[in-house]
């Protein structure tokens, strides 16, 4: 039975959350585990203000390059996991990459995700030189913020990485409950994955964490994952409801109900109120983007450069053919929810002050040998002068 007293509790947790407050471990589960109707509403009206709080009603725009679809893992979930031969593998040249990095700009995308599966051909070079050279080739053609999502890299590289002047590292935990991460992520090591999260914090980068919906996970693990997501400095976190892929292991198994991931979302907006959180195209599309911006989140990620044959993830051909899933394409329908698209500068703006935190966050949190320390300090204090921010 549901009774009053769970429900004043849960009332006077959104107040806390709605000024500004932070929630505890505890807290973040009540607000998980609530099945009312009354305060699921409650919860989600309550990261709705505080997303309009922080960000009011503007939105970043990321653009999404899946340069390399070979992969050496197995991840059960995903299509391009290496026994499958669905999927089609391309690996494309730095040419290539520029011409769509120049075509997300021009379409007026505020960041550029250099994606790619654990390539075996990158993985065996020594000092991943093809990836690091692709990389320097877009950050010297492109001014637009970059992220790169290539998998558990070893430090040296993210250590290059960061002196590229990436501002982003993106590697999802997919779970924090070890047992299911080594079901989900057959073979790979859970302490590897976070450690090149932790690596890539300690050279300056942004990290981006997330979690997957309806993969077998319990709303306690939702909570732990949260809350973890959180003692490791994340800037951007995300809720990616499970789309079922052809040719693999949970090829049968359903989505997550919509509604669980909005939750997740509007949980996830209380507790990190000023980081950023997306609502992916690559889920639903583009009529799943209101509710996940109503829920909370404030970024539209995972579009595709007009016409080209390159893919996503979750949808691999969603609407790319003609030119729908793109900046320029979502524009009408974001105005149309009430939403428009933030400047460049507001996000480079966002993007610097966050570095400027968490590098003091990191000085405070750990005592490291001075040099290390100042070097940080002066790599984010060069860059926001080279974009002329200070
Ligand atoms: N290979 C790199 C890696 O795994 O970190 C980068 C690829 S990243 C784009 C792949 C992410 O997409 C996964 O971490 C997962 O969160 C998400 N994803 C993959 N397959 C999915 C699926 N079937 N449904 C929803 N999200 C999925
Ligand atoms: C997305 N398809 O944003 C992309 C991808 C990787 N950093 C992001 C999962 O939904
Ligand atoms: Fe490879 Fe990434 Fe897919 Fe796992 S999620 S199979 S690492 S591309």
């Amino acid at each position: 039975m549901y009774s009053k007293a769970k429900h004043s509790q849960i009332a006077t947790i959104l107040k806390r959350a709605v000024l500004g407050g932070q929630l505890t471990k505890k807290e973040i589960l009540s607000l998980l585990e609530t099945d009312s109707p009354k305060d699921i509403y409650g919860i989600l009206s309550a990261a709705s203000q505080v997303r309009q709080n922080q960000f009011g009603n503007s939105v970043f725009l990321y653009g999404f390059l899946y340069f390399s679809t070979y992969c050496r893992n197995a991840c059960r979930f995903c299509y391009y996991r290496s026994p499958n031969p669905e999927p089609r593998r391309y690996r494309k040249s730095i040419q290539e990459v520029l011409n769509y990095a120049r075509s997300l700009e021009a379409s007026g995308a505020h960041l550029i995700d250099l994606t790619m599966g654990e390539d075996p051909k990158i993985y065996s070079e020594r000092r991943y030189d093809t990836l690091l050279s692709l990389v320097s080739a877009v950050k010297n053609e492109i001014k637009l913020s970059l992220m790169v999502s290539p998998g558990v890299l070893p430090k040296s590289v993210i250590r290059q990485l960061a002196r590229i002047g990436v501002d982003w590292y993106a590697l999802y935990q997919e779970t924090y409950n070890e047992r299911l991460f080594r079901r989900l992520r057959v073979g790979q090591d859970f302490s590897d994955r976070i450690r090149a999260k932790r690596n890539a914090r300690r050279e300056g980068l942004l990290i981006e964490e997330g979690i997957l919906v309806g993969v077998g996970e319990t709303i306690v693990d939702w909570a732990e994952s949260i809350y973890s997501m959180m003692k490791i400095g994340a800037s951007q976190v995300r809720a990616m409801g499970f789309v079922p892929q052809k040719g693999t292991p949970m090829e049968k198994i359903e989505s997550p109900t919509l509604l669980d991931e909005l939750r997740v979302i509007s949980v996830m907006r209380l507790v990190f109120q000023n980081k950023l959180i997306p609502a992916s195209y690559d889920i639903d599309g583009i009529r799943g983007l209101q509710l996940r911006l109503l829920a909370g989140a404030n970024v539209v990620t995972s579009l595709i450069p007009p016409g080209s044959d390159l893919m996503g993830v979750a949808q691999s051909d969603l609407d790319i053919k003609y030119g729908k899933r793109t900046p320029e394409g979502i524009r009408p329908y974001l105005r149309s929810i009430g939403m428009t698209p933030a400047s460049k500068n507001d996000y480079l703006r966002w993007v610097e002050t966050e570095k400027t935190t968490m590098t003091n966050r990191l000085v405070q949190g750990i005592r490291r040998p001075r040099e290390r320390v100042s070097s940080i300090f002066s790599h984010s204090s060069r860059i926001l002068s080279e974009r002329g921010i200070v």
